[in-house]
């Protein structure tokens, strides 16, 4: 776990000094400090692939913004996100962004930070609140369109097969905005064909061990599986250990989709052991930080911002994989 220290009481003595006695120069871009806009970010953990590249993507993103950035990375875990948040507010920065791991329990901590005249980005995964003005906009993925677009895979992929087809789904984190969202959308587009059906579901929490072991255990408690829906990448490479290991093929004798398109994902597709990836982007750095910008200076944001994102089958993750930046 790479948790960045707030700097020492010295080091902020030093800054503070220097702010001070340089007064009167124009601040840095952004309207604060002399050093910059300073960012205080929440991360949720290290769990995926796709956190990891999220969390580069922030990191360059900042220093070619010349933001200062002090990311803290949670474990997964809502009371070191709201420790943060705490430590950002008393730090007195002069933004605050996060990824809420879970979507619920934040109203607090948000009127904290409001109470303190900090304003909040909301990124990736979205907090389920009342009053939406304890944060200024929200910049993410529509996981709901993602869960839709494996669903509609496969009532296309299913389409000329009558009979039942038994579907297990591998969800993500338990209670978080992708596992709720994915899963409503999917439900909500496999409707189009009543043979469709999910006969077990699991929490898989993103990651690729959680993947294999509610993998083997829906292996053992079901035959006939004819396809996995995985709320990530790292789910569905976890399943693929575990449908291997019961001796059957992956992507041929069950398939397989999953969300992110990883490196590791499109690679496992082109291989054929997985069917077909939702995309979901990571690289919200150089988006966050133009908002960073634009709220540090009084520029209105809009509420929403939406990232845009494909989805591959087997021949566009053959062309994109040699330059996946992720
Ligand atoms: C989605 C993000 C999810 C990814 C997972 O935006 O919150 O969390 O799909 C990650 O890989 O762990
Ligand atoms: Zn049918």
């Amino acid at each position: 776990m790479e948790v960045r220290r707030a700097p020492t009481l010295l080091a902020l003595l030093l800054v503070g000094l220097v702010t001070a006695c340089g007064g009167g120069e124009d601040a840095a871009p952004g309207g604060a400090g002399q050093d910059g806009v300073r960012l205080g970010f929440s991360q949720v953990g290290t769990e995926s692939a796709w956190r990891l590249a999220n969390t580069r993507s922030i990191e360059h993103a900042a220093t070619n913004a010349g933001v200062r950035l002090d990311l803290r990375i949670a474990d997964g875990k809502q009371e070191n996100q709201a420790a943060a948040i705490r430590e950002f507010i008393s730090a007195d920065v002069d933004v605050i962004a996060f990824s809420p791991v879970v979507e619920t329990g934040w109203d607090t901590l948000l009127q904290e930070a409001r109470d303190a005249g900090i304003p909040v980005i909301v990124t990736d995964r979205m907090v389920d609140t009342t009053d939406t003005s304890l944060f200024v906009t929200m910049l993410g993925s529509d996981f709901t369109a993602e869960g839709r677009k494996a669903g509609e895979w496969l009532v296309e992929h299913y389409r000329d097969r009558h009979g039942r087809v038994r579907i297990v789904e591998i969800e993500g984190t338990a209670g978080s905005a992708p596992a709720n969202q994915r899963r409503a959308g999917f439900a909500e587009a496999i409707k189009a064909d009543r043979d469709l059906q999910v006969i077990g579901s699991g929490d898989g929490d993103f990651t690729r061990a959680q993947g294999e072991q509610v993998m083997a255990g829906f292996l053992a408690a079901h035959t006939g599986i004819d396809a996995v829906f995985a709320h990530n990448d790292d789910e569905g490479l976890g399943a693929v250990e575990a449908i291997e290991a019961a001796g059957k093929r992956p992507g041929t004798d069950i398939k397989i989709i999953t969300v992110d398109a990883s490196r590791d994902g499109l690679a496992a597709l082109a291989e054929g052991r997985l069917n077909y990836v939702v995309e979901c982007n990571p690289l919200l750095g150089s988006q966050l930080m133009e908002l960073v910008g634009k709220v540090t200076t009084g520029q209105t944001v809009p509420r929403r911002v939406v990232v845009d994102e494909t989805a591959f089958d087997r021949e566009a993750a053959k062309a994109v994989l040699h330059n996946r930046q992720y």
